[in-house]
């Protein structure tokens, strides 16, 4: 494949409600999105950054940077074997892992489609259902909290996470567990905690929670191997796996026994399934993280999660949790038994509406 053009769309979109986590309250989202062209066809891809370095250093603005006066100039014009060999020519230029992975991803993309085959099979994929999921903000109320895990309840959602932070904890956890004895729940702190909550940690044992994702710091291993010593909850960690020498480490220390695969994250989906490798091998469990999709990105989490150490439900939810007109045709919808259908078309498999994509549109800058 030769890449001949490729047109960096900023998008503009409001969710359906408001997301809070401990560290932001977000309820519109800016989003870069990347028609990839080459003389067979064209590919979409979606950049995961956020508008401000929050959840990771990228931000949009970094992402389009790099990827206007590194990434595109590495391969462009050249005849590109495939993801193999789009990280021999970038594999000089260091971090920024989310406009790595949107690029590589087209090419993912692309390959599959030269191939005929969907994206989950060109992955290794082997399910033609992934286990959805829905990960909750924080709420105003346990209230509030409740009615939402109710309503999603109904929807047919086999998994609840809820996000947490110091103050709104333990409490809210007891009250969400006694309210509903048997749902599969989560939380997810997006590192609020420290050593210092160690009491409060060593609470949420009692709640026979799935897992506890992210508590401690993003970039602190350590703390997270001491940590996971004194719980017998599974922690999960989500920031702190950037790379598959992060998955290693947390291996060899122990810091975590299951891990939140987001491929934007950890460099891309090559990178994605070293990490799945990686945890394999040390008998760790992944499932597929999100970080609030369109449908473009969301597709190529569904391929993902179809390899088969994704042995825990994901946070892929469908279109209508998130937006109230998705980018593609038809929207993602969940089964009555919690899955989602992996796209059966080749490539990813999903249609961008690109009358609705340019709606939406705020700004497109073209490459050649
Ligand atoms: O920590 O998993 C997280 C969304 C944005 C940034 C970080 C996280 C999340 C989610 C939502 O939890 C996952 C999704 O529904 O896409
Ligand atoms: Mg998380």
């Amino acid at each position: 494949m030769i890449i001949e053009r490729v047109d960096l769309i900023q998008i503009h979109m409001r969710l359906i409600a408001p997301f809070e986590t401990s560290y932001a309250r977000q309820s519109e989202l800016d989003k870069l999105i990347l028609k990839v062209y080459t003389h067979d066809g064209t590919a979409y891809t979606e950049c995961t950054v956020g508008n401000q370095p929050l959840y990771s250093y990228e931000t949009l603005e970094t992402a389009k940077y790099i990827l206007k006066s590194f990434i595109i100039p590495s391969i462009m014009g050249m005849e590109l074997r495939g993801p193999d060999h789009y990280w021999e020519k970038i594999a000089r230029l260091r971090g920024h892992p989310m406009a790595k992975a949107a690029m590589e991803n087209s090419i993912w993309t692309l390959k599959a489609m030269e191939e005929g085959i969907p994206l989950a099979k060109c992955l290794g994929g082997q399910r033609d259902r992934i286990l959805s999921g829905v990960s909750i903000g924080i709420q105003n109320s346990t209230e509030e909290l409740i009615e939402l895990i109710a309503s999603y309840m109904s929807q047919g959602y086999p998994k609840f996470k809820i996000k947490i932070k110091p103050g709104k904890d333990v409490t809210t956890i007891e009250e969400v567990r006694h309210h509903f004895p048997d749902i599969t729940l989560m939380v997810d702190a997006n590192n609020a905690f420290s050593l210092h909550h160690m009491e409060t940690l060593q609470a949420m044992d009692k709640f026979d929670l799935l897992m506890i994702e992210q508590p401690l710091g993003h970039d602190d291993m350590v703390d997270h191997s001491r940590l996971q010593a004194k719980l017998e909850t599974p922690i999960c960690l989500d920031e702190s796996i950037n790379s598959p020498s992060a998955a290693r480490v947390a291996a060899a220390l122990h810091a975590c026994r299951i891990i939140n695969i987001k491929q934007g994250r950890v460099g891309g989906l090559s990178q994605a399934l070293e990490v799945h490798d990686i945890a394999q091998a040390n008998g760790m469990g992944v499932w597929c993280g999100g970080m609030l999709e369109t449908g473009i990105g969301r597709a190529v989490n569904v391929a993902l999660a179809t390899l088969p150490n994704f042995i825990y439900p994901s946070d892929i939810s469908a279109s209508d949790r998130y937006w109230e007109r998705d980018l593609i045709d038809p929207p993602f919808t969940i089964n009555p038994d919690g899955t989602i259908d992996v796209p059966t078309e080749p490539g990813l498999g999903v249609k961008v509406n690109e009358a609705v994509l340019n709606r939406v549109t705020v700004d497109r800058e073209i490459i050649r």
